[in-house]
């Protein structure tokens, strides 16, 4: 399998699991899982080629391990980055004191007045390194980064989680806690 393959995959993967499991007539439950040869035949269905072996080589070698199976291997879920409503059922955590985010420069002005608001997606995402959010900014345009006082949300009452590849996620970061 090529690399552009791959990429391919992902990104249809991400589509099914994250956004739109019915344009291939695909349930997810309510935890975000699909049934993997469901998946597969739906897929097969629609002529997305599709079989066992490409989805565990996405799911190994993702960069960003953006898909899971469970342990017996016959569900898959993406890892973040829904925007149907999904319980990832993921416990709460103590985030660092800073984390950042990464935007583009024409939404600094509204998210200085208004903080992070979520979007279509379920959460605010949040990185730990802030060269990953120079390149989530990227995807919008000229990147810009916030540093977030995660610590100090924390202390006032703020949840967070930690998705299973790493994104930190949060429902609201008010203007007051953003730095830059
Ligand atoms: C912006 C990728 C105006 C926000 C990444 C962002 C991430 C505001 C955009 C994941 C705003 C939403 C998510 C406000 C926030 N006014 N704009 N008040 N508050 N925004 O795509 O964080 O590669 O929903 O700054 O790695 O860019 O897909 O979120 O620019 O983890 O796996 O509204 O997507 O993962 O955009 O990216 P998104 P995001 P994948």
């Amino acid at each position: 399998i090529t690399e552009k393959e791959a990429v391919r995959i992902s990104r249809f993967l991400s589509l099914v699991l994250r956004h739109q499991p019915e344009t291939i007539g695909l349930m997810l439950d309510e935890n975000g899982w699909a049934d993997v040869n469901l998946l597969i035949e739906k897929c097969n269905q629609q002529g997305v080629a599709l079989n066992r072996e490409l989805i565990e080589h996405v799911v190994a070698t993702n960069t960003k391990k953006r898909f899971s199976f469970n342990e017996q291997k016959d569900l898959i879920r993406a890892n973040q980055g829904h925007s149907i409503e999904v319980d990832l059922a993921l416990s709460s955590q103590v985030p660092p004191e800073i984390l950042f985010h990464g935007t583009a420069e024409r939404f600094v002005s509204p998210i200085k007045e208004h903080g992070l608001i979520k979007q279509q997606r379920q959460h605010v995402h949040l990185s730990a390194e802030e060269s990953t959010a120079v390149q989530v900014g990227q995807r919008h345009g000229k990147p810009f980064v916030f540093s977030v006082l995660t610590g100090q949300m924390h202390q006032d009452g703020f949840v967070f989680y930690l998705s299973d590849n790493g994104v930190w996620l949060t429902d609201h970061v008010p203007a007051k806690y953003l730095s830059f």
